[in-house]
């Protein structure tokens, strides 16, 4: 079965198709090109929901069983800021180094070099038989200085719970197993089978 991903965020492409073994995962974008789509949810269950509903209405495929994925970083202290707003902390636009550079500067106008922070992920799938909504957390700390370029956005100033590297500088196959992203799919993998099975 095709898993059409209504994402435009390389990093996550890469990170989803790389936790499917089976399935065939496809971003939407080859299939139709870009679309803009506002993301005006309260919290990342709507925001998951309002991208997959928008790129399954788009496509002009039979029984097309769309997942998308609406993630940020919440710092507690910082009023668990950036939230829902992670892609754009910086500005609408703004690129994923300017927006760890908004976190530091936040960190420090509080007087911290760290904070405890952690990383949700809401995966929405909509298909043909439903729409389904789940979601995985991964708990850490924030740090004032970046280190590595792994990852993508703010890992290189997160430290997961339990090491003392960041995710830039993690081997790649650590962030697969303990990620937001790889807890929620974890939940979503036997709806998909399930939606799988009724295609058979
Ligand atoms: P799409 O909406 O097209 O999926 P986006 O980047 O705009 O792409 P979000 O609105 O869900 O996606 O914002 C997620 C932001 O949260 C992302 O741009 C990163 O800054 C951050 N983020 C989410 N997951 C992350 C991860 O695993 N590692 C680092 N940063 C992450």
């Amino acid at each position: 079965m095709k898993i059409i991903l209504a994402t435009s965020n390389r990093g996550k492409v890469k990170e989803i198709a790389e936790l499917f073994d089976s399935e065939e995962v496809i971003p939407y974008s080859d299939l139709i090109g870009t679309m803009h789509i506002e993301e005006n949810g309260s919290d990342f269950a709507a925001n998951a929901l309002i991208k997959a509903r928008s790129v399954y209405s788009a496509l002009d495929e039979d029984g097309a069983v769309v997942l998308s994925d609406d993630s940020g970083i919440s710092v507690p202290v910082l009023g668990f800021e950036p939230g829902i707003f992670s892609a754009r902390y910086a500005g609408e636009g703004a690129s994923d180094t300017r927006n760890l550079q908004k976190l530091v500067e936040r960190l420090k106008e509080k007087g911290l070099s760290e904070a405890t922070a952690f990383y949700t992920a809401a995966i929405a799938v909509v298909s043909p038989w439903g729409e389904y909504v789940v979601h995985g957390w991964m708990h850490g700390r924030v740090v004032d200085t970046p280190r590595g370029d792994g990852g993508f956005g703010y890992d290189p100033i997160f430290i997961p719970e339990g090491y003392e590297k960041s995710l830039g500088e993690l081997d790649p196959q650590i962030k697969r197993t303990i990620s937001h992203r790889a807890r929620a799919l974890e939940l979503a993998k036997p709806i998909i089978k399930m939606l799988g099975d009724l295609y058979a």
